[in-house]
């Protein structure tokens, strides 16, 4: 497959820095032999990954080592690619430590398998003027781009269709939480320069948001070019362009390197509760008010934050919305539990049968 079938953008960084290499990743880079090159993930289809390098891009598998490890190697990751041009072979052997993980709280046992970006800078998350814009949605992203360890940032797309862009923005304020909120229209290219901050060379954004509301036409803006199909369509719609489906890494012409998220149609909680406290400030300051310390703001007397609430000062839908998030949370916790008591019976039974195997072989 050749980087034009999958959709896949070539790229050729000339310096590892600028597809965001750091010091921490020479230093751990450090203890490899020559014959082995650095990279980064910039594409992942099933068994399949494109890695940048600096001499081009590798499509290639990973090792045994790794499959065996259970360790996938997510969009983003910087890698360690044993590439011997002259046989043919190659692979990709370690997966360098991440900074940053973003990843996707859906139902499946390898959680490794689960991370939809590594080493992210910063999330935009994407919404748009209409339907799309809602405080409830922004929450859980919110939750989410905190729990990765990035920075977000809130973009309100399609300013273009709004006839007050700046109630848009307004109607946001009270969920944002500090996070900066960025009113553009990547149609038009009104208002674009204010995300210029965020695009540094050499750091990573990636973007999140609902079908539809303006990523990759976003994306092809920065691009200047059109590389990334723009439908309105659903992944499951369109199993026929596989342009849609891929998520990739994208060097920009400006420095950054950016993260499509085409057919990201729901994003879990997970089992990361750490972004919870930074989505709900609010929340968390005012528990500390609350009786008792492990008040969980139901039906307990003396409830600071559901005073507030009957106060006005947090909004119904707010809290609500909080203890959605929450249960959900607790949901996957208990389900991960299960998979790993699981994981854990299916392991002694291999090593009950390899018992019996090797106990048979030493009869006599
Ligand atoms: N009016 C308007 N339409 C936009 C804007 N950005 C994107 N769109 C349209 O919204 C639809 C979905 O855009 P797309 O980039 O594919 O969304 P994605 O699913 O988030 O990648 C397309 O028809 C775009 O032309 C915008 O700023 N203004
Ligand atoms: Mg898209
Ligand atoms: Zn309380």
């Amino acid at each position: 497959m050749t980087p034009e079938d999958s959709g896949c953008a070539p790229a050729h960084p000339s310096t590892l820095e600028q597809f965001g290499w750091t010091e921490e990743h020479t230093k751990a880079f450090r203890n490899y032999p020559e014959q082995y090159l650095p990279g980064r993930i910039s594409c992942r289809q099933k068994t399949v990954w494109d890695v940048l390098t600096l001499k081009g891009t590798v499509t290639t598998g990973i090792s045994g080592a790794l499959k065996k490890l259970g360790r996938f190697p997510a969009v983003g990751d910087f890698v360690v690619l044993l590439h011997q041009p002259e046989s043919g072979s190659s692979a990709i052997v370690d997966i360098l430590p991440r900074r940053t993980q973003f990843t996707r709280g859906a139902a499946g046992r390898d959680s490794t398998d689960q991370v939809i970006a590594a080493n992210v800078d910063t999330v935009f998350i994407v919404t748009a003027a209409g339907q799309d814009l809602n405080a409830r949605r922004v929450e859980r992203y919110l939750a989410i781009a905190h729990a990765s360890g990035a920075r977000p940032v809130i973009i309100i797309n399609k300013a273009d269709l709004a006839d007050d862009a700046q109630a848009l923005a307004d109607a946001i304020l009270p969920v944002a939480a500090g996070v900066p909120i960025i009113t553009l229209s990547a149609k038009s290219g009104e208002g674009m320069r204010e995300i210029d901050p965020y695009l540094t060379p050499g750091s990573t954004i990636v973007l999140i948001g609902s079908s539809g509301v303006g990523k990759s036409t976003l994306m092809n803006r920065l691009l200047g070019n059109n590389v990334q199909d723009t439908f309105a369509t659903r992944e499951d719609d369109d199993h026929g362009r596989h342009t849609t489906t891929v998520r990739q890494l994208f060097v920009l012409p400006c420095g950054a390197l950016m993260i499509d998220n085409p057919g990201l149609r729901e994003v879990g909680m997970g089992t990361a509760s750490g972004g919870m406290d930074e989505t709900f400030p609010d929340i968390l300051e005012l528990a500390e008010g609350c009786r008792f310390s492990d008040c969980r703001h139901e039906n307990e007397p003396g409830c600071a934050v559901k005073a507030a609430v009957e106060r006005g000062e947090i909004a119904v839908a707010r809290l609500e919305n909080y203890h959605r998030l929450m249960r959900e949370i607790a949901f996957e916790q208990d389900k991960k539990e299960i998979g790993l008591v699981r994981t854990e019976r299916k392991r002694w039974k291999e090593i009950g049968k390899l018992q019996k195997e090797t106990g048979k072989g030493r009869r006599p």
